[in-house]
């Protein structure tokens, strides 16, 4: 459901995310790799009840499946991620073109991804693998050596911590988050933090207040001043944090001076589901990244990794080609460092970004041979030079009607989209 608008002052961010220095990498990078990845996966989407029948769910399988406690966590004992991958998982994002990656420390199960020493309901003590290797360390120590940020996915919600449910233990439940959270910033140096389950389905009355998510952010603050945290930090109804996070979607309109990422899964879940096959094609992923870009957020794309913590390989495939169409011409300076541009409107045919002097028309309809693609100008400026990426062919910009014609001698230079480069004036 779409959230109400923020009203002014709402904002806890130590400083204006949309210009601070701090959030820089974030809003340049405009591509990021989510990670659901937890004791869930060990079931690969599917729970067989004890009557033989079958129910499907990915992460929220323990409870859309009404899983016992004692069948959640025998399973969970047998989880053994011994094929994961940190710098295979690093290297996929590169490829992409992902500048970042943010995987689920933890996630509405409770169970902590990373040796804890806030209780056992982790993956060091609760599960068949190797209890001296410590995943969060491995993709810590690859994203560095490769140059990408790494961030955590944090739940707020707890559905296996037994003070998360009373309001007379919660505050012992926030002490162990609190402690939780230092653990996770304090060994893993973290960039980012997004949080989620602050909503907590289950209490209609919400007892993470306003309040909760204001004190969170400055605990946080003062652990480390550096941090991008998302506004899932905060209650529904204000925008808390550094960035706001529409779910599957991409909003029509940015928001000026809000920060915003979308998150979209690349099938139909965020955890592994075997049976799900029903994967976007790389075209739909360049689509909504030029989408995403060109409205000033970013896009934050799925990947649930399998029991043995392999990414499935059709997201390895889709995302490899997403890397390739970007690294192709330079046609990822219409995504990385670009952003929105209030000097066009939004076309049919594609979408315009801008990066410093220079309008970048990516068109995902290539036009037939000698048919004009008009750009409608929002803002007075003229264009000094057009050319296609990637093509020899020569691309004719002239003025009409309430803006410009431009007109491509030849076909498609890509065919996923081609992208025509503006150079503009007064710049
Ligand atoms: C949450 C999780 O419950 C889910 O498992 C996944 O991790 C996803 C990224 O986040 O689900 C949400 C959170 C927010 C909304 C909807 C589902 N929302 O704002 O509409």
């Amino acid at each position: 459901p779409p959230r109400p608008a923020a009203g002014p002052g709402t904002n806890h961010a130590i400083d204006d995310p949309f210009t601070s220095p701090r959030t820089s990498w974030w809003r340049q990078g405009r591509f990021g790799m989510f990670i659901h990845f937890g004791a869930y996966s060990n079931l690969e989407g599917e729970y067989t009840r004890p009557d033989g029948t079958v129910c499907r769910n990915a992460e929220w399988i323990k409870r859309e499946c009404r899983i016992p406690d004692e069948e959640y966590e025998k399973q969970a004992a047998a989880f053994n991620p011994s094929a994961f991958d940190a710098e295979a998982i690093v290297r996929a994002a590169k490829d992409a073109g992902q500048r970042y990656l943010v995987i689920t420390a933890k996630h509405h199960d409770g169970y902590a991804m990373w040796p804890t020493r806030q209780n056992t309901w982790n993956l060091r003590d609760h599960s068949s693998f190797d209890p001296h290797r410590d995943i969060l360390a491995e993709l810590k120590k690859a994203a560095d050596a490769a140059g990408i940020k790494l961030g955590f996915y944090y739940s707020i919600w707890d559905w296996h911590d037994p003070d998360f449910a009373g309001p007379a233990t919660f505050p012992r439940y926030k002490k162990r988050m609190y402690a939780q959270l230092k653990e996770l910033v304090e060994h893993y140096d973290p960039a980012l933090l997004w949080f989620d389950g602050e909503w907590d389905t289950d209490n209609p009355a919400n007892r993470w207040s306003r309040r909760d998510g204001a004190d969170l952010q400055a605990y946080l603050h003062g652990l480390d001043p550096r941090l991008i945290v998302n506004n899932r930090v905060g209650k529904r109804d204000v925008v808390d944090g550094d960035f706001g996070t529409p779910e599957q979607e991409i909003p029509a309109e940015p928001v000026d001076g809000q920060l915003w990422e979308s998150c979209m899964t690349l099938n139909d879940h965020w955890g592994f589901a075997r049976y799900d096959t029903n994967w976007k094609p790389a075209a739909t992923v360049v689509r909504n990244l030029l989408q995403v870009a060109s409205r000033g957020g970013n896009y934050l794309l799925n990947v649930g990794p399998d029991k043995y913590g392999r990414i499935p390989q059709a997201s390895v495939d889709r995302l490899r080609e997403t890397g390739g169409w970007l690294a192709a011409h330079g046609q990822g300076d219409a995504v990385h460092g670009a952003g929105y541009t209030g000097l066009v409107a939004a076309p049919s045919w594609g979408t315009v970004s801008r990066r410093g002097d220079a309008l970048y028309a990516a068109v995902t309809s290539w036009p037939a041979a000698g048919t004009p693609l008009h750009l409608t100008a929002k803002g007075r400026f003229e264009i000094t030079a057009a050319r296609v990426l990637g093509s020899s062919q020569q691309v004719k910009a002239a003025r009409a009607g309430d803006g410009f014609d431009l007109t491509p001698s030849g076909g498609a230079p890509d065919p996923l989209a081609g992208v025509i480069k503006l150079t503009i004036e007064p710049p």
